[in-house]
């Protein structure tokens, strides 16, 4: 733990009361100067620490922000968010993690920002990323080939989905990574990897959901087809609640994934998506196709059925559900 982790730990033991300069320098074995140092660090990351002379310090709020010590305070992961990297503000936490990634962060490292002003979604395209929302990248290293990777996005797309459904969301999955409530996209999943031929060096997995953030705020282009977790529970969620329902889930599937149990995170995709058995419109990069989604395969590829009865494989692309029933 940092000096800041464990005099934020001590504050919070003894909420609501005051806890000594001398005390903290002791547990630290640091000078009062380098308490009232931390201290101020604190403030400034948005933490109102009030301090009264010869009592001490006493926590009085903690702000509304993705703050590393708030989320792994309760965190019970073995791998994913030991190390937590918080920004008010990034281009995006993707790029971050991958600038990270590129100079050696460990499997697991997370980047969050509380808004992104260059949020990227796939195939260049933008992501909204405003205030309120959770804006999050891992850093993974499996021992993977390049090929697999889909995977990854569809374990991601579980993961997001059950850290959702944890809030009394009614939400599911369409292929190949969205989160949708009502056929409106709550959350979405943007996978990037580094690698050579036959093997890859790290994968960046972001993760974007619009919790408290309004709907009214989104741009007109897409305000029809998004929606947030508060507009669709009609309140705000815990953020930090979420992020680390995510995260355990996420390091749960991971688990599966690695140790060759693929299998029963395809079972726990196909359980929460609606894609499967419906009539659906698929684009990919040269093709408009449609035909109805008759499964996932063990790769992650979707199994087209076409009207003439051949069945393609849809290794990825945009997928219409053309007839949603609500
Ligand atoms: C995605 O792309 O769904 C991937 C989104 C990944 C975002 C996360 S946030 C953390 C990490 N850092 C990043 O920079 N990115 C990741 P795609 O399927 O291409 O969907 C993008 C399309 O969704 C856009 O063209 C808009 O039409 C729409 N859109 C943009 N922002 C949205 C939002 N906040 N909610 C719902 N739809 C949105």
């Amino acid at each position: 733990m940092t000096n800041k982790e464990t005099i934020l730990e001590e504050l919070y033991k003894k909420r609501g009361s005051f806890v000594s300069g001398g005390e903290l320098a002791k547990r630290l074995r640091v000078s009062r100067a380098a308490v009232w140092k931390s201290i101020n660090s604190l403030r400034r990351a948005g933490y109102k620490i009030e301090s009264a002379p010869r009592e001490g310090y006493r926590l009085a709020r903690v702000p509304d922000l993705l703050l590393p010590y708030e989320i792994k305070r309760e965190l019970a992961t073995k791998v994913l968010g030991k190390r937590i990297e918080h920004f008010r503000e990034v281009g995006s936490t993707n790029d971050v993690a991958k600038e990270l990634a590129s100079q050696g962060a460990e499997e697991g490292t997370v980047v969050i920002a509380e808004t992104q002003s260059g949020g990227k979604g796939r195939l260049g395209r933008e992501w909204f990323s405003p205030r309120g929302g959770i804006w999050l990248s891992v850093i993974l290293r499996p021992r993977l080939s390049p090929d697999e990777v889909p995977k990854v996005a569809l374990m991601l797309g579980v993961a997001a989905a059950k850290a959702l459904r944890g809030t009394g969301l009614d939400c599911y999955l369409k292929w190949p990574n969205d989160v949708l409530v009502r056929g409106r996209k709550v959350s979405g999943i943007l996978t990037e990897m580094d690698a050579e031929m036959d093997k890859v060096n790290y994968i960046v997995a972001g993760v974007g959901i619009n919790a408290n953030n309004d709907v009214d705020d989104f741009p007109s282009e897409f305000r029809h087809s998004a929606t947030t977790v508060k507009t669709e529970l009609g309140r705000e969620v815990s953020r930090v609640a979420v992020v680390i329902n995510l995260l355990e889930e996420l390091e749960k599937s991971y688990r599966f994934f690695t140790s060759g149990k693929f299998e029963i995170v395809l079972r726990e995709w196909r359980d929460l998506a609606r894609t499967i058995g419906k009539e659906v419109r698929i684009l990919t990069h040269n093709k408009t196709i449609e035909g109805t989604a008759l499964d996932i395969d063990g790769d992650g590829a979707l199994l087209l059925q076409l009207k003439d009865g051949r069945v393609e494989k849809i290794l990825s692309g945009d997928c219409i559900h053309l007839r949603e029933n609500f």
